[in-house]
């Protein structure tokens, strides 16, 4: 019964788009851009039989077809149709059944290239239509993002376009080569708010990053809220706190959850960091019990380093630890904790070594992954536990030690992919400690092979932290974050076999009308032959 009256609904649509499909015809074809290319995709996919003869045109008539049965499928279909309607001015409907008579962009879950895996997709495209299969609602989204890039870059106006959105015809088998390809933002530094931090996850999930870390705490804020300590935020997320006191901020739960879906919403996973045993000044500022001495420091809103420690052997110290952590894992839907552990000069290597061996397994208790900066591989970290590698080097022995016992690492070298780094002396954001990091250097590097001793079976993926000290604006994270994220987002996703700095650097240049169209405030590397 339903299934007439769809189809009987269906023709509704197409009698009714017909009259739009006769005037929305251009007189001419106006191609807006060079013809496009598959690969003309960041990241570049792993394998693309172009077919000249193939190429599809989007209509009034097109619609999207999702998987009967899958919210999750028509969710992506959703948000492809909120992606292509303002430009088009298409109706795009989307249309949860087996089959449409009309041309359509299906979203099939199953079926797929067994290649495709957890994450990736096959993308079909033909005269009649495009077809995107992937095993989960994630592979389709991938798929999604990589049509995106197929149609011509005025699909990113806000308004309607008189552009023919064709799309090349031909078929691309594409998923990652790392399972964890993130970015971060520091939101103790500087408070970036809920807004921003969201038009980061429309940016980033563009790319295929699929984890987003938010560093919540360190010596200048502490920026979620903590039911059973109440003044962290209050007070270390007040007034005044953040690098030159730039003013308070704090997530509240119900702001962090809205993050989380709206992440999740894109296939962006949430990976919180509580930053410990160093780095916590604006904790034992706030409360002076969790000093060694029963005093409270003086906030912090310089940029120094290494200068607080945690009470390592106060029982106190642990029951604050195991609070917050029971409380950000309940509210935290992602298999990662992030329990910080690097610059802990005020601590003893014993005792850091005590505390991490106390606090690591406290993460699995409440049922989450440990994640840590790499000296956490100082301790005894639990197999399952995940190092974060920043050094500028490529040595690193108890890296490698933990890597022989199960640990897996992310890598996230500090002078390659710290977006916080200037692109040159000129940049007026950012600091230098690790280097300057122009677009070449973002993307000449292997995760496999950073650190001698960690290949790639035992690195789980990447990571481009942004760190706040200098940012006050999602105009600052735009600027520093792009050209460089997408660099990173390439080194994830694609093959060594792919990597190829001439390739990327024009495919780069190809994004800039993509950018302006979505006001993205990005830095214009001479690097870079941007159309
Ligand atoms: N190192 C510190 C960060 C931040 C950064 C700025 C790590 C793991 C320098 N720790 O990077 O807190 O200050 O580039």
């Amino acid at each position: 019964m339903r299934r007439r009256h769809t189809t009987t609904r269906l023709l509704a649509i197409a009698a009714l788009a017909l009259p739009l499909t006769l005037s929305a015809a251009p007189a001419v074809a106006t191609p807006s851009t060079p013809a496009r290319q598959l690969t003309d995709v960041i990241p570049v996919p792993v394998d693309t039989r172009p077919d000249a003869r193939a190429a599809f045109r989007l209509s009034p008539l097109t619609v999207i077809r999702t998987a009967p049965g899958s919210s999750a499928a028509w969710q992506v279909g959703r948000q492809l149709a909120d992606t292509l309607r303002p430009a088009t001015g298409y109706p795009l409907p989307v249309l949860p059944v087996p089959s449409t008579p009309l041309p359509e962009i299906a979203l099939v879950l199953g079926e797929a290239d067994h290649r495709v895996g957890q994450e990736g997709y096959q993308l079909d495209v033909t005269r009649r239509g495009v077809t995107i299969r992937a095993t989960t609602p994630a592979g389709l989204f991938a798929g999604t993002q990589t049509l995106r890039q197929l149609l011509p870059a005025d699909i990113e106006a806000p308004t309607r376009q008189r552009t023919t959105w064709t799309i090349p015809g031909g078929r691309i088998i594409d998923y990652p080569r790392f399972a964890y390809r993130g970015a971060m933002l520091d939101l103790a530094r500087h408070f970036h708010t809920v807004d921003e931090i969201t038009a980061y996850v429309d940016l980033i999930s563009q790319y295929k990053i699929n984890y987003l870390h938010l560093h919540l705490t360190d010596d200048q804020g502490w920026r979620i809220q903590i039911d059973s300590w109440p003044r962290l935020t209050t007070v270390g997320g007040g007034p005044g706190t953040g690098v030159d006191g730039v003013g308070p901020g704090y997530l509240t739960k119900a702001d962090y959850q809205a993050v989380v879906a709206y992440a999740a919403a894109r296939h962006v996973t949430i990976v919180p960091e509580i930053d410990m045993p160093g780095h916590t000044n604006a904790a034992q500022s706030t409360y002076p019990e969790l000093n060694c001495d029963g005093v409270a420091p003086p906030p912090r809103t310089d940029i120094a380093v290494g200068y607080s420690s945690l009470c390592i052997n106060d029982e106190l110290t642990y029951r604050f630890v195991e609070d917050v952590i029971r409380e950000l894992a309940a509210i935290t839907p992602g298999p990662y904790l992030h329990i910080g552990g690097d610059e802990a000069h005020a601590t003893t290597d014993e005792d850091y070594r005590t505390f991490m061996n106390r606090v690591l397994p406290l993460v699995s208790k409440y049922g989450k992954r440990a994640s840590g900066w790499n000296e956490i591989a100082q301790a005894d970290p639990p197999a399952d536990a995940v190092a974060q590698f920043w050094g500028t080097g490529t040595t690193n022995a108890d890296l490698v030690d933990a890597v022989t016992r199960g640990t897996k690492v992310i890598m996230s070298p500090a002078n390659k992919s710290y977006l916080d780094m200037k692109y040159d002396a000129t940049t007026r954001l950012g600091l230098r400690w690790a280097g300057l990091i122009e677009v070449s250097d973002a993307y000449g590097w292997d995760p496999a092979t950073r650190v001698t001793g960690v290949g790639e079976s035992a690195v789980l993926g990447v990571e481009a932290p942004l760190w706040s000290e200098t940012l006050r604006s999602l105009d600052d994270i735009e600027y520093m974050a792009f050209p460089r994220l997408p660099a990173i987002a390439e080194l994830g996703w694609s093959t060594t076999t792919s990597h190829d700095w001439e390739s990327f650097r024009t495919r780069l240049g190809e994004q800039a009308p993509r950018w302006r169209l979505q006001q993205v405030n990005f830095y214009p590397s001479p690097q870079v032959p941007w159309i």
